[in-house]
């Protein structure tokens, strides 16, 4: 008890300025607070959710029920807690997206843009807001996708990434607002598990070969999609936020690259650590999701202004998750 009194007075010490993440329950809100507290201290890192996130999370630090949408809650919060960076990750993904259109544009656009306002208004100095590969469209080139080519996103979720995008950039040019922003490929982590997304089958084949040693797959085998390792997304997340402010000269998203394979690519690599294990392939709708996305992602601008670079590979990615996952 007297350790939380003591912790709550000093988050909310005048003077002492915190980072707050929204949407700190989700895939990778639950990993990116756990490394945010290692680097900065638990004190300044205040995590939110409309939900309550895994026992980690909450145990290890600050957390406040937010919905971003309510804009005197939010308020009160980056008031309280002196907060003067916003990692903004609240989002429906793009499978639940498209079951829930209106919801989906409100969440994703508006939130964005009560985040942005506050940054306006001078009240926060900095912002982290995620994009995705989804902004690209069908006319999108599918490999090597340049950062800057025809687009066209043929899903809500892409549609309403884009015009996040768009809002960045624009309120950088008219009011200097520190926005930066990433295109997230499919995430893979052992961590927290992904919701909602089309991506989302990349994690749930190592539980599944794990446990039943069989996952029967909703996309076909040979989708191949842009992909990311988890620690590979946090470290480049946490490195875009701390570049110099000058180094940044895409104020709308970077394209940022891992990896590149498709579900039989990793099924057959997960086969080299457990032989028993059998991937089946079922396409539902969220094969046409995929169907619209590149396949890899040019990631140059990435490298050259603020020296990215991801470590994992698909064999380095499949030993740690199942390292980590039977361990
Ligand atoms: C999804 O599958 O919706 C996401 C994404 C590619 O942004 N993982």
């Amino acid at each position: 008890m007297i350790f939380y009194i003591c912790l709550i007075n000093e988050y909310l010490m005048p003077g002492r300025a915190s980072i707050l993440v929204i949407g700190a329950s989700g895939q990778i809100g639950t990993e990116l607070i756990l490394e945010l507290r290692k680097q900065f201290g638990s004190a300044r890192i205040i995590a939110s959710d409309i939900k309550v996130p895994g026992y980690e999370v909450l145990e290890g630090g600050p957390f406040e029920i937010l919905d971003v949408l309510d804009k005197v809650r939010l308020d009160e919060i980056v008031r309280n807690f002196n907060i003067k960076e916003v990692y903004m990750l609240a989002a429906l993904l793009s499978a639940t997206a498209e079951q829930n259109q209106a919801y989906a544009w409100k969440l994703n656009v508006e939130g964005l843009f009560n985040v942005l306002h506050l940054a306006r208004e001078k009240r926060i100095s900095k912002i982290f807001w995620p994009s995705s590969i989804a902004v690209f469209g069908p006319d999108t080139p599918k490999d090597k996708t340049p950062q800057k080519c025809i687009m066209n996103p043929a899903t809500i979720y892409g549609i309403s990434k884009l015009t996040g995008e768009r809002w960045c950039e624009y309120y950088f040019m008219k009011y200097r607002v520190d926005s930066r922003s990433i295109r997230y490929p499919g995430l893979v982590g052992y961590k927290s598990a992904p919701g909602g997304g089309t991506t989302d089958y990349a994690v749930q084949i190592f539980y599944e070969a794990i446990r039943k040693k069989k996952y029967i797959c909703y996309l076909k085998k040979d989708t191949v999609l842009p992909m990311m390792y988890m620690p590979d997304a946090i470290r480049g997340t946490i490195e875009l936020m701390n570049a110099k402010f000058e180094k940044i000269k895409i104020r709308s998203s970077y394209n940022f690259s891992g990896m590149s394979f498709s579900p039989d690519t990793l099924a057959a690599e997960i086969k080299k650590h457990l032989p028993a294990f059998e991937c089946l392939y079922s396409p539902d709708h969220r094969q046409q999701y995929a169907d619209s996305w590149p396949r890899s992602i040019n990631d140059t601008s990435a490298r050259k202004e603020w020296g990215w670079k991801a470590e994992y590979n698909i064999k380095t990615m499949t030993s740690d998750m199942l390292e980590n996952l039977m361990n």
